[in-house]
């Protein structure tokens, strides 16, 4: 059978990554099946062309995933498969929580001939089986023999061919840059971010988040060496392509068993599997000297911290008291002395925010070490304790928000604040944190190391600018361009003709001290 795995976009940015759970449902698909992917964020289609496609490749089945920002364009599309006969299994978080809506069993229509609920990794083979002898059922759940839930352990993790894999779809290098990026090094012909798994759950329960209710509060590992070898499988594509390939831990909180955590990047280390990465660690963690030590040694360069608000009564509310803004600066100077930055995310329209609450944020921003900042608004998603706490006070203003998704509106009254304003106030922290000044500030700031770090801190502003100003057009693009030009012209003329000469680079930590923390931050944005 021909089995087609679709995850949608949300229409309004694109993932720069591609998603795990395709390859991984790829990897355990019975032998005898030939298993094609579209991510939308790579070939976006319409409900008529992915229609056209599943006949023209004779498809027998197919699997959508979506979160629930996308899910609305998920069950068109999957309403337009069903529409030509091919049945449609759907996975993932939202379908997990509301798996009536997805079947029609709510009183709305129907979208889904099956449902995956929850982790899929033992219940795919059934499915496909299932769907062979025309057998599927409605509903797939990972239960033991008494039928309890069943969270399948990762120790048998399947290798994913990453050698083999065609991921033409997901170099993130626009043509253009080529010519700056041949002066940074060698080796930029490509540039990929590929999403690794090493563990999940998370039993921090914070009241916004969908993890600790679907992933579970006990916490699985692969092994250190099924995580080793995928690196460096990565690792040789790379050097075989000639091109760039990082890769972005997407366990929830990578450093939760922090003495497993350094195993594993020792591991990483003595194995010489060190490639660029990402990873996602809450901040109470990164207190320990030798995990950034040990980070920065096993190739770690930016890591996702959600800091979620500077106020720690917000914090408490929503369950995240562990967070202690107090200790963030001392954080990210830690991280930021062994050259690793950090992705700041922020929620803003929390019970105790008022007016003003994004520039008393960037107040801060601005005394850290330059990284990049993110805001969003407090969204309540299905099934978390949050959505159900504001409906019981009967919060909720779009109780199903997820039918029409609206990028950054709040789908409830924040307490202290209209919700227009805490629009206003997501729209003030994007446009202070990626303005030509703020980037230009935060390329500065690192003036004293190679032209790559000022590059990548470039690229990176320019990228996530994207998250809330939508660049999906070649116009887009130049309009940033133009905007930048200043920028892009020092950081050129740099590439082609070297710079005027400055003091040798001292050693990191030196020069770190150099710069007062206070000074220096100033200059990181508007
Ligand atoms: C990586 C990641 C991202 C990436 C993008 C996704 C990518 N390219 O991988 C980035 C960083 C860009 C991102 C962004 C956002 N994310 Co995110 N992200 C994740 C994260 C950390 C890992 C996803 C992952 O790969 N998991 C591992 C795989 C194996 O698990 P899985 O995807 O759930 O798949 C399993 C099952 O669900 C099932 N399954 C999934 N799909 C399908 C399909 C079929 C057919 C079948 C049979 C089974 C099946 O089988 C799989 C194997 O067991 C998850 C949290 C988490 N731990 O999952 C959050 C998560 C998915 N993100 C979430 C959110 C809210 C967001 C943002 C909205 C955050 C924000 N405020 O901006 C944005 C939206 C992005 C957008 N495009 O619009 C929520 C979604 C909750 C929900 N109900 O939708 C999660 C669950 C985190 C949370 N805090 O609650 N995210
Ligand atoms: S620490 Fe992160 S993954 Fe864990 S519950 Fe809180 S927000 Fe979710």
């Amino acid at each position: 059978m021909r089995i087609l795995l679709y995850n949608p976009d949300n229409g309004v940015t694109r993932n720069f990554m591609p998603h795990l759970w395709m390859f991984l449902l790829q990897s355990l698909t019975p032998p005898g099946h030939e298993v094609l992917l579209i991510d939308g964020n790579a070939q976006p289609m319409d409900e008529a062309q992915i229609a056209q496609f599943v006949r023209d490749e004779n498809i027998g089945l197919v699997g959508i995933g979506a979160m629930t920002r996308m899910i609305a364009k998920a069950y068109r599309i999957a309403d337009a498969i069903r529409a030509t006969g091919v049945p449609v299994v759907m996975g993932g978080p939202h379908v997990t929580e509301l798996a009536d809506e997805a079947l029609g069993r709510d009183g709305g229509p129907r979208h889904a001939d099956a449902v995956a609920l929850g982790e899929a990794d033992e219940t795919w083979p059934q499915i496909v089986n299932d769907a062979v002898s025309g057998q599927l059922k409605e509903i797939y759940a990972p239960v033991d023999v008494f039928g309890q839930e069943r969270k399948p352990s990762l120790k048998e993790y399947p290798a994913i061919p990453w050698d083999k894999i065609d991921l033409n779809q997901f170099n993130l290098l626009p043509k253009v840059v080529y010519p700056l990026l041949k002066k940074v090094g060698e080796g930029w012909g490509t540039f990929r971010i590929i999403p690794v798994e090493s563990g999940r759950g998370c039993p921090y329960g914070c009241e916004f988040c969908t993890v600790t209710g679907f992933f579970g509060d006990s916490i699985r590992f692969r092994t250190n060496e099924s995580v080793v070898n995928e690196l460096l499988l990565l690792k040789a594509r790379a050097r075989k392509e000639k091109g760039q390939m990082a890769v972005f831990f997407i366990d929830d909180n990578f450093a939760i068993n922090v003495k497993r955590t350094k195993s594993l990047l020792r591991d990483i280390i003595a194995a010489k599997a060190q490639v660029h990465w990402v990873a996602q660690i809450s901040a109470n963690l990164l207190r320990d000297e030798e995990l950034c030590d040990l980070i920065a040694a096993s190739g770690g360069k930016w890591v996702f911290i959600g800091m979620e608000s500077i106020d720690p009564t917000n914090l408490k509310d929503v369950n995240k008291g562990f967070n202690k803004p107090g200790e963030y600066a001392a954080v990210l100077e830690r991280l930021a002395k062994r050259n690793v930055y950090a992705i700041t995310s922020f929620i803003f329209g929390m019970d105790n925010d008022t007016v003003g609450v994004a520039e008393r944020t960037l107040e801060q921003v601005r005394t850290w070490p330059p990284g990049l900042p993110i805001f969003g608004l407090l969204t309540p998603l299905p099934a978390t304790p949050l959505y159900k706490r504001l409906e019981l006070a009967g919060r909720l203003t779009r109780p199903k928000h997820w039918q029409e998704f609206i990028p950054f509106a709040m789908a409830h009254t924040p307490l202290k604040m209209t919700i227009e304003e805490a629009h206003a106030e997501v729209k003030y922290g994007w446009d202070h944190s990626y303005n030509p000044e703020a980037v230009a500030q935060a390329v500065d700031y690192l003036d004293d190391q190679p032209l790559g770090y000022r590059v990548n801190i470039f690229l990176a502003r320019v990228c996530f600018r994207g998250i809330y100003f939508p660049m999906l057009g070649k116009l887009a693009w130049l309009k940033v361009a133009v905007e930048n030009r200043h920028t892009i012209f020092s950081l050129m003329k740099e590439a082609f003709f070297g710079r005027k000469p400055r003091p040798a680079i001292h050693d990191v930590e030196d020069s770190y001290q150099d710069v007062p923390a206070q000074d220096a931050g100033s200059e990181v944005s508007a």
